[in-house]
């Protein structure tokens, strides 16, 4: 059982120097528990809604003031001096405060800063480290991280139509050794992009982002850059995209502007099929858009045996979308982000979920970030065996590698790395 004594949050900023809310929760034995939210840019429609000003004269209307004020004033006067058991206890405590389905009146980014503020001040009152407490089985596995080190669609100013274009050393022997394959082919990759005069300056999660029309085109500079450091395409490291299709989807249709094509749901599909006969793409997230159930549906038939195909606007974490996608046969596999469903319980359940039925899970950042490394843990808590948390480059993604170092330390011969193994036969 633990007291709260008191809640305290503020406006800070993220990696785009967009404003987001950081929550401080001290417990009654001073144990402190702080955390922050991050943001994204390609949001998926059925997200829970994260609230913002709407005032003009403050960062065009993106402040988080209304959030703050959630926390300093409500949630205050509500929580001070109220014991709580445990996580789900204190999470379903805000689910009834906020009484909506997608957490419209307090905001998904208010109720998801003091959910995880108050989990880590917990762990902290127990003294034991925030993976180790959250974990259910404690049983750890290090993730196979998925590391973008080409950005476009959204979240960079090219004509990349594919949002993301990650390398997974699925071959590696541990975490530490998988991270220093990516750095290394992303050193590469920015020498093979300066010898050919494409730009090297990097996107919204830190990945290189040169204009360059053909997602093939790309693909094969990622070849090469592997190629150069001596590692092997395949055996040491496969490819991972995330389209972010809801992004060019319109009356029914995916538009491919980059590559200047219209396709229909089943032209896309062909698309996708291709790119995974030319290359060795192990996982596809988003191949589809968000309401293209039907489109969702054939693609799980023509690809879903040999290709993880993983629902991120899709399935927003939420378990009543995932278990729609179960019944239907859509996707294998969901990409979890704690700030689409707004608290640190509600998240568990859905991996809990995913996992009985055999799906997939991959722990994800947000494009905004912080400096904030709850996923890091998270992962490894849960036995993700896969990590999305953006490329080499800028410190608000290394922030989550450089967790997942010292807890590959910490738990020395405990853990295992998730390696090959994540690959359905
Ligand atoms: C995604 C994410 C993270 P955003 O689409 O998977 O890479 O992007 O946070 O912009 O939704
Ligand atoms: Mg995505």
């Amino acid at each position: 059982m633990a007291k709260v004594k008191s809640i305290f949050s503020r406006e800070i900023l993220d990696s785009r120097g967009n404003p987001t809310i950081e929550c401080d929760i001290t417990l009654e034995d001073n144990s402190f528990g702080r955390a922050s939210v991050p943001s994204g840019a390609s949001t998926g429609k059925h997200e829970a809604l994260e609230i913002r000003d709407g005032d003009s004269q403050r960062y065009n209307g993106k402040g988080v003031l209304k959030a703050v004020k959630n926390i300093n004033e409500k949630l205050s006067k509500e929580l001070i001096n109220k014991n709580f058991d445990n996580i789900e206890n204190f999470d379903n405590f805000l689910l009834q405060l906020d009484g909506t389905e997608n957490k419209s009146s307090l905001g998904a980014n208010t109720t998801l800063a003091a959910s995880l503020a108050f989990a880590k001040s917990l762990s902290n009152f127990e003294k034991i480290p925030f993976f180790n407490f959250i974990s259910k089985d404690k049983k750890y596995l290090l993730p196979v991280p998925m590391m973008n080190i080409i950005n476009g669609g959204s979240h960079a100013d090219n004509n990349v139509d594919i949002q993301e274009f990650m390398i997974a050393p699925l071959g590696a022997n541990s975490f530490s050794e998988a991270l220093r394959y990516g750095c290394e082919i992303f050193q590469s990759l920015k020498s093979i992009l300066k010898s050919k005069n494409l730009n090297t300056n990097v996107g919204d999660e830190g990945g290189f982002a040169p204009n360059i029309n053909s997602s093939n085109e790309v693909i094969e500079l990622i070849i090469k850059s592997i190629e150069i450091t001596g590692l092997k395409l395949k055996k040491d490291v496969l490819i991972s995209l995330d389209v972010a299709s809801s992004e060019f989807y319109e009356t029914n249709h995916y538009h491919l502007k980059g590559e200047n094509k219209i396709l229909s749901s089943d032209d896309m599909i062909d698309y996708l099929k291709k790119l995974t006969s030319m290359y060795p793409i192990y996982s596809i997230e988003d191949g589809m858009a968000e309401d293209d159930w039907d489109g969702w549906i054939n693609l799980t038939k023509e690809l879903g045996n040999k290709v993880q195909l993983v629902g991120d606007d899709l399935f927003v974490t939420n378990i009543n979308r995932l278990k729609n996608g179960v019944e239907k046969n859509a996707a294998n596999a969901i990409l979890i982000k704690l700030n689409q469903i707004g608290t640190l319980s509600e998240t568990l359940n859905t991996i809990d979920f995913a996992k009985k039925n055999n799906f997939s899970n991959i722990i994800s950042h947000r494009s905004g970030e912080t400096e904030d490394t709850t996923i890091a843990d998270l992962s490894v808590a849960v036995s993700s065996g896969q990590i999305k948390t953006g490329s080499l480059s800028r410190t608000d993604r290394t922030a989550k590698y450089n967790q997942l170092i010292r807890i590959e330390e910490l738990l020395n011969n405990e853990s295992k790395f998730a390696g090959i193994d994540i690959i359905k036969d």
